[in-house]
Parts: structure tokens; C-alpha cells; sequence
């Protein structure tokens, strides 16, 4: 499976959005990857359905929304208009997240389970034969520049060796602080997806074209 980045849109620079999003299409980024939150499943609020229209259809590149939100089953129908894009959910958010699955496959988009450092794997095993993506969290829900969490590169390790084992056919994805360091780690580790946010490609300071193509290399390595 080809590895793909899917970068952080919260991390973007807002006021230099356009530019950023020349440079994502110029160099085949795979998956834009977008926070929505809510405030009470996670105590922040990021981005929200007009700016996924606006990076949608300025870009073409399909959309990787992270739902972290209370009750998701009541925004499905809003996040679901975008053609090819994924929905991601997490599981212990919904009463019945298998029925959350298929309703966002019913509506013609790849459904995603997401699981926080507090999740452990045994609790959505059940789910994986029926997701197209599974999302290993490595920070906690609700913010950028996080640390790594202890523990969370292993259940990574677990997730993606089980989904081989089974023959399943989820992309694994690895979401936060995917930094140099940790990259060739969660790259070992059998992550597939990888979401690119103030660890790397974000950096102020750094050349971004520059950090996607080291990036690459990495993936590639
Ligand atoms: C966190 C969110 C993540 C962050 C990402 C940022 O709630 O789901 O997607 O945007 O972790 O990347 P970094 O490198 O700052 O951790
Ligand atoms: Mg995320």
C-alpha cells in the first residue's frame, strides 16, 4: 500500500491558506486532513463545514475529516457531501458505532474509526473488518504540538500487524506529533496515512515544500 501524507489544515497558516494549498496540490498530497470539534468531546473548536467546502473545491484533493464530537451521528449527513472523502469517527462517541459506519458508507464516503490514547485496540477490534481507515492517535484529541504518548506507537504496531494478519482492507493512519523523529518510527510501526501537522511540514520557519519532500523521502525510505 502506498504511503500517503494528510496534512493538518488546523496548523495551517490561515492568512496564507491559498499558498498553502498550491504547494499541497503541486506535490500530490494525498488526504487534507481536518479537525472538527466541538467543544464538549474535546474542550477546543477548530474548523467546521466551510472551510472543508472551500479546501474541497479549491484543491480536488479528497477530504479526511476527523470527527471529535459528541453524538456524531447527527453531522454525518452535513460532512458527508464531499465526494471521496473519508469520515472518521470515534467509536466510544457513538451508541452504536458499527451503525455509524455504515451509515456513512450508505452515503457514499470511506468510513473511519479514530482511536484517542485513552481507547485501547481490543474495544474496536469488532470494527475493523468493516472500516476503511483506522486512525491511531499518538496525542490526545483537541490539540496541535502535543507530545507523544507513551504506549500509543506500540497499540500503532498491534493495529496495523492485526489488520495485515486478517487481510483486512483498512488504511492504518498515525494522528499526532508526527515529527522527523517519530515518522521513520510510525512508518515501521506499518502506519500507511500519515497526518502532517507542527511536527514537520508546519514548522514556522521551514521551507514547506522543502519539509514535504523530506517527508516523502522518509515514506519511501
Ligand atoms: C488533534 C488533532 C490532530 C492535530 C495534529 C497536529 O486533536 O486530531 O490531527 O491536528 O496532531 O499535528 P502535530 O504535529 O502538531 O501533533
Ligand atoms: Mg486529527
Amino acid at each position: 500500500m502506498k504511503r500517503k501524507i494528510a496534512p493538518s489544515l488546523m496548523c495551517s497558516d490561515f492568512l496564507d491558506l491559498r499558498k498553502e494549498c498550491d504547494l499541497f496540490k503541486a506535490n500530490g498530497i494525498e488526504y487534507l486532513h481536518i479537525d472538527i470539534m466541538d467543544g464538549h468531546y474535546v474542550p477546543n473548536f477548530s474548523l467546521g463545514i466551510d472551510f472543508c467546502r472551500a479546501v474541497s473545491s479549491y484543491t480536488g484533493i479528497p477530504l479526511d475529516i476527523h470527527l471529535m464530537m459528541e453524538d456524531p451521528d447527527r453531522y454525518i449527513g452535513v460532512f458527508s457531501e464531499f465526494e471521496g472523502c473519508t469520515l472518521c469517527v470515534h467509536p466510544e462517541t457513538s451508541y452504536q458505532p458499527l451503525r455509524t459506519v455504515q451509515q456513512i458508507q450508505k452515503r457514499g464516503c470511506r468510513a473511519g474509526i479514530s482511536l484517542s490514547p485513552s481507547c485501547p485496540l481490543g474495544s474496536a477490534e469488532h470494527l475493523l473488518p468493516y472500516v476503511d481507515l483506522l486512525c491511531i492517535m499518538t496525542v490526545h484529541p483537541g490539540y496541535a504540538g502535543q507530545t507523544i504518548v507513551t504506549g500509543t506507537l506500540k497499540k500503532l504496531e498491534e493495529a496495523a500487524r492485526l489488520i495485515e494478519k486478517k487481510g483486512y482492507g483498512a488504511e492504518v493512519e498515525v494522528d499526532g506529533n508526527v515529527s522527523w523523529e517519530n515518522l521513520p518510527k510510525m512508518r515501521d510501526a506499518g502506519a500507511t496515512v500519515f497526518v502532517a501537522g507542527t511536527s514537520s511540514i508546519f514548522q514556522r520557519g521551514a521551507d514547506m515544500e522543502e519539509s514535504i519532500r523530506r517527508f516523502r523521502e522518509i515514506l519511501e525510505a
